[in-house]
């Protein structure tokens, strides 16, 4: 009796795992410490699904990760002026509308973008803008101005994020020019610039930021807000500013590659990322802002009323977003490559 009791509970187990070896499977890729994790275990409970979820540095990671032939992501959260190269290169899928009913629930301001004309291709997950985080305990003083990175006091203690763009729209907003500049005189101003800078550089950094500023390496790091506020809430030595000279401001979306073997899937997980308690946890998890009003009633207090992670009018006018520099960027490519060689 005992034995077939074994048998049939043996038998159950196996025949659970078959179940799960037909389980659906979407495929995430996203940048890091950009989701609440609970929302995507939620996600994978609600809808009997599993979510591979990987995580990339850069917009021109993502964009070589989909030139090289990669075909299995179903969801992949492209920067503004990413996502019009990848529209230019028939990278991505048009987002069906009638999949996403949450879309009605954006803020107007994020639909129609230049980037995406007709939001065809794209959905706005996330807004705000990079900046300077710093151990203010340490240095002792405010600082609001991008000429820090040039300060020899902080010699050697800098990062500065590992993406080309942003550290040219540094130099560029330095010197007062605009962010998508495509004079190659300026481009060349700018890169002297940033050749001036490498003696204070500790290095060019995108994912471990906030472990080399824990640790008190790195003093100083240029860095996106939420990630920055991130520090600050485990460790208030840390302060953030955006610039007075103006920053890059981007609107991260979530798209569906071309290529993505699930894209009902995606919508789905597109959707629920969209439903305001869910964008309400997100927000409150990573510090970024959402373009969803009725997500804000979800959102810590502390962090709606923050102007650094909802910036006003005032802070948003300096401020520029990056758009695709055409033929420019293999020349920014190179300028970019001698910078980080030499
Ligand atoms: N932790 C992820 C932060 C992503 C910030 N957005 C990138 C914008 C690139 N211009």
């Amino acid at each position: 009796m005992l034995k077939t009791s074994l048998s049939l509970m043996l038998l159950a187990i196996i025949l659970i795992g078959c179940g799960s070896k037909d389980e659906a499977v979407l495929n995430v890729y996203n940048w890091s410490d950009y989701i609440d994790p609970t929302v995507v275990s939620d996600f994978e409970k609600e809808y009997h699904v599993k979510v591979v979820y990987d995580t990339f540095a850069s917009n021109e990671e993502l964009l070589a990760k989909l030139e090289g032939g990669a075909q299995g992501y179903d969801v992949i959260f492209p920067s503004d002026y990413m996502v019009a190269i990848m529209v230019e290169e028939n990278l991505l899928a048009p987002i069906d509308a009638s999949q996403v009913p949450n879309t009605k629930g954006i803020d107007p301001k994020f639909i129609n973008s230049p980037y995406d004309p007709h939001s065809i291709y794209s959905v706005p997950f996330t807004y705000g803008t990079s900046g300077l985080g710093y151990n203010y305990a340490e240095i002792g003083e405010e600082l609001d101005s991008w000429g820090a990175i040039w300060d020899p006091k902080f010699k050697g203690r800098i990062l500065l994020l590992d993406d080309m763009r942003e550290v040219f729209g540094i130099a560029y907003k330095y010197l007062g020019y605009s962010v998508n500049n495509i004079d190659p005189a300026r481009l060349e101003e700018a890169k002297q610039l940033l050749m001036d800078q490498k003696v204070n550089l500790l290095k060019y950094e995108s994912t471990m930021n906030k472990d080399l500023m824990l640790t008190r390496e790195a003093l100083i790091s240029h860095y996106w807000a939420g990630d920055m506020y991130q520090v600050i809430d485990e460790d208030s030595s840390f302060a953030f500013t955006i610039p007075k000279e103006g920053a890059v401001l981007f609107t991260d979306c979530m798209a569906v590659p071309a290529a993505a073997p699930h894209k009902e899937l995606a919508h789905k997980f597109i959707n629920y990322i969209l439903r305001p308690d869910i964008a309400g946890r997100i927000v409150n998890e990573v510090w970024y802002a959402m373009p969803i009003p009725a997500a804000m009633e979800y959102v810590d207090e502390e962090i709606s009323s923050d102007p650094n992670i909802f910036p006003p009018d005032d802070v948003l006018a300096r401020c520029e977003f990056l758009t695709d520099l055409g033929d420019f960027n293999q020349v920014m490519d190179r300028a970019w490559t001698e910078l980080k060689m030499k």
